[in-house]
């Protein structure tokens, strides 16, 4: 009995409240604020895609200019936090960092992001495959105007997809122990130079020098890379193979996977002490590339064969190359899930 008047008085208040907001609104049509939010929840792109827009809109545009603030997260490296200890940028926002504006009587502001073309093979998950896009979030987490009102579109994820290109996979021989007193083992180093023309080499573009007698070294060229030819040196960085028996082979990677099957050009090289050159000695400045790749638009060709050089097999000493050290730092956060599932090639 106590319960039905309790529902009895709640729903005379309702008829109340309702009479006063229909009163209301028979004055002057009551003021809404905007609502704010993202365009979308997520957006799909490739690192070769150049610069992208994530829209923050409006659902009606208001009088004044308004800010946006905004924060970054996700597995994709901006480049304003990027430090020493942290891998090499993926992305970075054209104009204000953490802000954006939408100007007086417009419903959209656009963050700018100019995501970069590398030469990293990047996976946010190396237990699955294909690979896994790296992400950018971006959280809205204030705007400069109280009558704006932030909804639960407050969030967007920007999916970077690992671009195509062609993996440069170089193995030689293994540690051969069977002889105590004569113990065989090597550890190769691989360098990408890039330019014009096969003749004209302007940069090293990548590489990969690991200190392992260990095989492989890998490296990865972009589809997207403004350059055009390619120049493949293997070093012989130091060990006790005389000959040393080596294999280059070119790996096609499309939409986020290897192409095992179809895309593998595999050339056989062999060296000899004479080949061998540490990067420390000096004396040694010739450039020994000893395999070119050209590529015509975004496609490779044919690889050309491997030429072994009477002697040498670098391009000179570290101090040198100061790419050397990009090449070094490189190698521990973005190849390692492409050796993993290169090894299950071999
Ligand atoms: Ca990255
Ligand atoms: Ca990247
Ligand atoms: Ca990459
Ligand atoms: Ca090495």
């Amino acid at each position: 009995m106590k319960n039905k008047l309790l529902l009895t008085l709640s729903l005379g208040t309702m008829v109340v409240l309702g009479a006063g907001l229909s009163s209301c609104k028979d004055d002057d049509e009551p003021f809404v604020k905007p609502k704010l939010s993202f365009e979308k929840t997520s957006y799909t792109v490739n690192e070769a895609d150049g610069t992208i827009e994530v829209k923050v809109i409006l659902d009606k545009a208001y009088t004044e200019d308004i800010t946006v603030e905004f924060e970054l997260d996700g597995t994709a490296q901006d480049e304003e936090t990027a430090t020493t200890s942290t891998p090499l940028p993926d992305y970075r926002i054209v104009g204000e960092h953490d802000e954006v504006e939408i100007k007086a009587g417009e419903t959209e502001g656009i963050i700018k992001i100019e995501v970069d073309s590398d030469t990293r093979l990047e996976d946010s998950d190396p237990n699955t495959d294909p690979f896994d896009a790296e992400t950018i979030e971006i959280k809205i987490t204030d705007v400069d105007n109280e009558n704006i009102e932030i909804t639960r579109d407050d969030e967007t994820e920007v999916l970077i997809e690992q671009e195509d290109g062609i993996i440069v996979f170089l193995a030689w021989q293994a540690p051969d122990n069977t002889d105590p007193n004569n113990v065989k083992q090597a550890d190769m180093d691989l360098l990408v130079r890039a330019g014009g023309n096969t003749s004209t080499w302007e940069r090293i573009l990548t590489g990969s020098a690991q200190g392992s007698s260990q095989s492989p070294e890998v490296a990865f060229i972009p589809s997207s890379s403004e350059y055009a030819a390619f120049g493949l040196s293997y070093v012989y960085w130091d060990g006790t193979y005389d000959p040393l028996e080596f294999v280059a082979s070119f790996i096609d990677f499309t939409d986020g996977a290897l192409e095992a099957e179809a895309g593998i050009e595999t050339f056989e090289g062999t060296y000899t002490a004479a080949n061998k050159n540490k990067w420390t000695e000096e004396t040694i400045e010739t450039t020994q590339v000893v395999q070119t790749l050209e590529k015509s638009g975004t496609n490779f060709g044919t690889p050309s064969d491997i030429t072994i050089p009477d002697a040498g097999s670098r391009v000179g000493s570290s101090e040198k190359l100061p790419s050397l050290t990009l090449i070094k730092r490189e190698q521990p956060y973005d190849l390692n899930a492409a050796l993993k599932r290169l090894k299950t090639l071999q």
